[in-house]
């Protein structure tokens, strides 16, 4: 077996893993009848997005091949993390998810690819062009989201009641070995009935014994993110109800069963926190149920955060708020709700200065959307047929600090970096 299909062949044993969260674009046909590097390189020469080669060349080898997606793949999944992972970013929207793994596939096999933002308003889609120009690698460094020291976490099991620490560390890939081969409401409340969506049902209600509730989505066939207020204050909660959503944005009348909840080990609750404390506001609740039928947020690895260029990322909140109408009328049947608005740069001075440790934008929340998902949605169309991809890049906290006065870059959480993805999708110590 050459290195190139034993790259696939994993490549595709990870897709079995990844269950429907995974849409690949090559099939083991393609794979055998296509690849060599020869091949690779003349696909190259002759297939856009012209960047350039090396652009793409996530591990450093010198070609750009189907182990550059492998790499991609591995780094999405958080099995190791690959140093320049701008380089991952093919569809060139500054952010790396399952998106740009699609898009490899599709772009090395010669198909004709489109790819864009989607802004969902009033039921309605809005196509939103990248703000990168074609061939342009604006990077702006992003110390928070290179982090690779480690960080520790509590975990609680809901039927023993008994608890226990452990540490992550998020480790780069190493390529030296490579052979040089080729809340609030900002203004009006905007928020809709979040009606026939398919990702309404990656979301969950999350309600407590103390009445308190909050929302969360589907990250794998067994995980579940939400914040961590939504599931601890002075202590770990009692054991929580979930309930699934239908497409229509209704309970489904589902209920899953907790097993395990895990939390940062440095996570204080605290009612208003500041960005630096705001960063561990995010859990992971494992259920008994597998969950492949269900859709799965991808997670994003963005950068460019306090570039100008990311203002036009448009930011999707969905989830399920106790109050809707400017928070003056009961959200009856726990309805989901979503509404579009745009990440917010510079606009909030106490919330900047925070290293991107969280993320601001003006889509309109309010309480009971806690833990909600923070995401884009991608629309690729490859030779005529439509996709789509849902990432969270962050998990909605709540209002900014100056939500009130501001009435542009009122709502927060904690931004998705290496570290969530890690902990989400390849962590040793959860069981279910
Ligand atoms: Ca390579
Ligand atoms: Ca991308």
């Amino acid at each position: 077996m050459n290195k190139f299909r034993k790259a696939v062949a994993f490549l595709l044993a990870l897709t079995c893993i990844g269950g429907t969260g995974l849409t690949m674009g090559v099939s083991a046909e393609d794979v055998s009848s296509a690849l060599t590097p020869e091949n690779a390189e003349s696909v190259l020469s002759t297939s856009p997005p012209v960047v350039s080669s090396t652009d793409f060349d996530a591990n450093e080898d010198g070609v750009v091949d189907m182990s550059d997606q492998l790499v991609a793949l591995k780094h999405t999944k958080g099995i190791g993390f690959v140093p320049k992972y701008y380089k991952l970013d093919i569809n060139q929207n500054q952010i790396v998810d399952q998106a740009d793994i699609d898009y490899f596939g599709n772009w090395f096999f010669h198909k004709n690819i489109t790819s864009c933002f989607v802004k969902r308003v009033n039921g309605k889609e809005q196509e939103v062009p990248y703000t990168v120009p074609s061939g342009v690698m604006f990077l702006t460094l992003d110390d928070y989201a290179d982090a690779t020291a480690s960080r520790s976490y509590r975990k609680y099991s809901y039927s023993t009641n008994r608890g226990a620490t452990y540490t992550l560390t998020p480790s780069n890939m190493d390529f030296s070995q490579n052979t040089a081969s080729p809340n609030g409401i900002v203004g009006a409340d905007s928020r809709e009935p979040s009606t026939n969506l398919t990702e309404n049902t990656g979301i969950v209600y999350i309600k407590n014994k103390d009445s308190s509730f909050g929302t969360g989505f589907i990250v794998g066939n067994h995980q579940i993110a939400t914040a961590a207020h939504v599931v601890y204050n002075s202590g770990f909660k009692s054991t929580p109800t979930i309930k699934t959503y239908n497409e229509s944005g209704k309970l489904s009348g589902k209920t899953l069963t907790p097993v395990e909840v895990h939390i940062p080990a440095n996570y204080k609750y605290k009612d208003n926190p500041t960005a630096e404390e705001m960063q561990y506001d995010y859990a992971l609740i494992t259920v008994k149920e597998d969950l492949s039928q269900y859709t799965h947020f991808s997670l994003g690895n963005c950068y460019n955060t306090d570039s100008s260029r990311f203002i036009d990322v448009p930011l999707h909140v969905n989830g399920c708020p106790q109050k809707i109408n400017d928070d003056t009328v009961d959200n009856a049947n726990d309805q989901l709700y979503i509404h579009a608005g745009f990440v917010a740069i510079n606009n909030d001075p106490q919330n900047r200065g925070d290293e991107g440790k969280i993320l601001n934008y003006n889509t309109d929340t309010s309480d009971g959307q806690s833990g909600s998902p923070v995401y884009t949605i991608t629309k690729q169309t490859v030779d005529g047929v439509t996709s789509y991809t849902y990432t969270a890049l962050a998990v909605h906290y709540g209002k900014g600090s100056v939500a009130d006065t501001g009435k542009t870059a009122s709502n927060c959480g904690s931004r998705i970096t290496k570290y969530q993805i890690q902990f989400y999708l390849n962590n040793p110590n959860i069981s279910y």
